[in-house]
């Protein structure tokens, strides 16, 4: 049987590591922007960033003073790393929810996958704590078709999650990237980097003056799943004990049944015995009774 102690000590001490932190955790669909948005935000590229299925391993940079930027695997209904991903946005103070608009607006999975990040967030008020990131704005002609798709994917969100007044930003990172390079403050401007940067830099002593409520609110999650869990696999074990009686008694049941039949066929066997004893008896004395009388009227 598992060490269940040992397992729930471990998630204690992680949990304990994530509350002296503060944790920006990007989530999504794959091959959204997510990786290249926590490059934009560093200044750098940390996190591989490719037009393919690229990020499959949660991985966190440090940023700032105890403010660590994670990286995670998009979401896909169909891969096992969605199990990564789901594990890595339990230990956020903030998510942000990248979607690029490109796509049009929220796809139903993208729905879902907010729906199990908001019922899983442990911080409670998960309004506050996650922000919308629309991204490849890039790729829209004019404010109004941006304005088009963010608009009908905030009405979505409130209408399929119950969220609403949450925060949300438009980026670019190309258009981030080609001012930092061309040194095109405009470009650098409008990529709207800057205003999700500096949202998240106002709101570091915020996140972690909350983190010891959020750190007592995730051991108490962290307790019920397992006691959940320690429910299964008792329920588990009663289980098969009681198969295991039900095969022994039908064992057992098996065994007297054969016993029974073995005894009557031996009761019969017996009167069968006694009854062809009995009547070898009367043809020796009938036997008998011709020889004596043969010896009688010979002469
Ligand atoms: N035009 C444009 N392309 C972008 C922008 N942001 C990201 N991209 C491109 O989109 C592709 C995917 O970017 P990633 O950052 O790797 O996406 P991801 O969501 O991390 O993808 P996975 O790790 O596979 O889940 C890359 O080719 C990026 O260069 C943007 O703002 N504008
Ligand atoms: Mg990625």
């Amino acid at each position: 049987m598992k060490d269940y102690v040992a397992e729930f000590r471990q998630a204690v001490a992680a949990i304990d590591a994530d509350a002296q932190r503060v944790n920006i955790i990007n989530a999504g669909i794959m091959n959204h922007g997510k990786s290249s948005l926590l490059n934009s935000l560093l200044d750098k590229v940390v996190f591989a960033e490719q037009d393919v299925r690229t990020t499959i391993a949660v991985q966190a940079e440090h940023w700032r003073d105890n403010v660590y930027l994670i990286d995670t695997p998009g979401l896909d209904a169909k891969s096992e790393d969605d199990t990564a991903a789901y594990e890595a946005y339990r230990r956020a103070n903030v998510i942000l929810f990248v979607h690029r608009v490109d796509t049009g607006e929220l796809h139903r999975d993208e729905i879902d996958g907010l729906n199990r990040i908001k019922n899983i967030f442990a911080g409670g008020n998960f309004v506050e704590h996650f922000c919308l990131i629309f991204t490849v704005t890039d790729s829209k002609e004019t404010p109004e078709d941006l304005k088009v798709i963010c608009d009908k994917s905030l009405a979505d969100i409130k209408n399929h999650c119950g969220l609403s007044g949450f925060r949300n930003f438009c980026v670019s990172n190309s258009l981030y990237r080609q001012g930092k390079d061309e040194h095109e403050d405009l470009f650098v401007e409008d990529s709207g980097v800057l205003e999700l940067r500096e949202y998240l830099e106002r709101n570091f002593d915020k996140w972690r003056g909350e983190n010891q409520a959020v750190r007592n609110a995730r051991i108490a999650r962290e307790k019920d799943d397992f006691i959940s869990r320690l429910q299964r696999e008792r329920s588990d074990v009663q289980a098969r004990i009681q198969s295991k009686s039900e095969r022994i008694r039908q064992r057992q049941q098996n065994f007297l049944h054969k016993v029974e039949t073995a005894l009557s066929q031996r009761r019969d066997d017996e009167s069968r015995y006694n009854s062809e004893s009995r009547r070898l008896d009367e043809m020796r004395r009938e036997l008998q009774n011709l020889r004596d009388r043969w010896n009688r009227e010979r002469y």
